[in-house]
């Protein structure tokens, strides 16, 4: 299985590199934001719940996003492999993820962690905000709240997945075009390896 987690703050590209990756590559496509969103639209008590903390720029509790990522996972027992964009957003995340692929014989195979200045990622959720119906980016306090809650727990997943060698940090600014050709290459570097019998298998 190939397993790629899309790491960046909150505006990096995740979502919409996503669509461009899952198309070329044929990984299941598991993005936490849509799938709370779904929940939210829905009106179910998990959406209703998980609003409170969306709309506030907070990250949902570790718990309920665990068992959410687990269900999914157990839904799709027989596909090429997932791309997780927006999971794990905690260090307490990523460990679950991990304890659930292992049991199941397999791994995370790489980490693509996006870059990009957080001027520009104010302008892009901004930006977004004025076409969306997405709340969390109309306000700009709430954006930053979104930002801050990055740093404060969301990028230490990037140091966890660095100490087993997993991590590389991609440019993220750029045309979009520009940024999934240096996505592409750096996966296909790493299919070739898994193939070849190299480091990354999983
Ligand atoms: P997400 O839905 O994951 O949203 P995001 O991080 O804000 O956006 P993303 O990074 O995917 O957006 P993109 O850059 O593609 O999360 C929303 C909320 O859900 C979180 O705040 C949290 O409350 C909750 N949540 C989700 N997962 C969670 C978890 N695991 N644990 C706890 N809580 C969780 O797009 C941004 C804009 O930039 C777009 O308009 C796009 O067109 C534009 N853009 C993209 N690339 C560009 C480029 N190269 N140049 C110019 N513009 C570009």
């Amino acid at each position: 299985m190939f397993n790629l987690i899309l790491f960046g703050p909150p505006g990096s590209g995740k979502g919409t590199q996503s669509e461009k990756i899952i198309e070329r590559f044929g990984l299941k496509h598991i993005s936490t934001g849509d799938l709370l969103r779904l929940e939210k639209a829905a009106k179910t008590e998990l959406g209703l719940e998980a609003a409170k903390y969306m709309d506030n720029g907070k990250l949902v509790p570790d718990e309920v996003m665990i068992g959410i990522i687990s269900s999914v996972m157990d839904a799709n027992p027989s596909i090429p492999g997932f791309l997780f964009d927006g999971y794990p957003r905690t260090v307490a995340q990523a460990e679950a993820m991990d304890h659930l692929l292992e049991l199941k014989g397999h791994s995370i195979t790489r980490m693509i962690a996006l870059t990009v200045r957080e001027d520009e990622l104010v302008r892009r959720l901004l930006m977004r905000g004025q076409v969306s119906e997405r709340p969390d980016d109309r306000n700009t306090e709430v954006i930053s709240a979104r930002i801050n809650e990055y740093h404060k727990k969301t990028k230490a997943v990037a140091d966890y997945y660095a100490k087993a060698d997993k991590v590389v940090y991609l440019d993220g600014e750029g045309s979009i075009e520009e940024i999934f050709e240096r996505i592409t290459k750096e996966i296909d570097s790493c299919t070739e390896k898994q193939f070849n019998g190299g480091s990354t298998k999983t």
